[in-house]
């Protein structure tokens, strides 16, 4: 897809549990909102009616038998389905879209988590995406035991947040390889600091990229 004046543009965000995405979610979208942006909301893996039907599926602490190539499939299954119905037309009417989590997560947890080679990844993201990627990427970085300690206080842990601690590290590094390899479309954001200061660096962030794209 060109990237022409009327087309919208795709904000995606990212970080490992615990790391503030929900949290802020309402605030970014605020932000676009008041800056005049008309914008989609939606998440992953979900955003679509048999996309979260595949969620639920993902996130079952019961399905822990599930395989990491199963796991990967059912990613790019809802993702499929999420661009088609959701995030293309969107974007293709003139709409920005806000996505929790998109395919820098696939990378982070099904490859650098679960430790499929980034080749196979590709395979799945050029035949569901082909040249779409994100035109900005918020993620928010910080140390994993405070991410986990932080998602644990909220409750029951879903089949990801039951993982060991190194899984998570390992999520947390192919994240901060992705920035070094694609640090036009990346931003980071300190998610360790308090929710005011986090705020701020969004605002930057935000204020930044909407000046930059009109
Ligand atoms: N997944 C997803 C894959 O493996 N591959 C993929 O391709 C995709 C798309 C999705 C899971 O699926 C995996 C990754 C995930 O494990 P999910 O429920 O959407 O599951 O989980 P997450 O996106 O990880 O959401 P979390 O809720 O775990 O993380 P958030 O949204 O980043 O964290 P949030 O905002 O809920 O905050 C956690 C707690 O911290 C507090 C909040 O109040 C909350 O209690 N908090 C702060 N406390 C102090 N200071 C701050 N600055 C704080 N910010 C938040």
């Amino acid at each position: 897809m060109g990237r022409t004046q009327h087309r919208g543009r795709f904000i995606t965000l990212e970080g490992g549990e615990g790391a503030g995405k929900s949290t802020n979610l309402d605030y970014i979208r605020d932000r676009l909102e008041n800056a005049g942006v008309p914008l989609l909301l939606t998440r992953e893996p979900g955003g679509t009616p048999l996309g979260e039907k595949v969620r639920d599926m993902l996130l079952d602490p019961d399905n822990s038998h599930m395989s990491s190539d199963a796991e990967l499939l059912l990613m790019f299954a809802a993702r499929a389905q999420h661009l088609q119905q959701v995030i293309l037309p969107a974007v293709e009417q003139g709409s920005w879209v806000l996505c929790d989590r998109f395919t820098d997560a696939t990378y982070a947890y099904q490859g650098g988590g679960r430790g499929i080679e980034f080749q196979r990844i590709q395979v799945l993201e050029e035949w569901v995406q082909k040249d779409f990627q994100p035109d900005l990427t918020i993620l928010f970085d910080l140390d994993v035991t405070i991410g986990l300690e932080r998602a644990g206080n909220r409750g029951a842990l879903d089949r990801f947040e039951q993982e060991e601690k190194t899984f998570f590290e390992k999520v947390r590094h192919a994240y901060l390889e992705r920035c070094r390899e694609q640090p036009h479309r990346f931003r980071i954001i300190d998610a360790e600091q308090e929710l005011d200061a986090v705020r701020r660096q969004l605002d930057h962030v935000i204020d930044e990229f909407v000046a930059a794209e009109r």
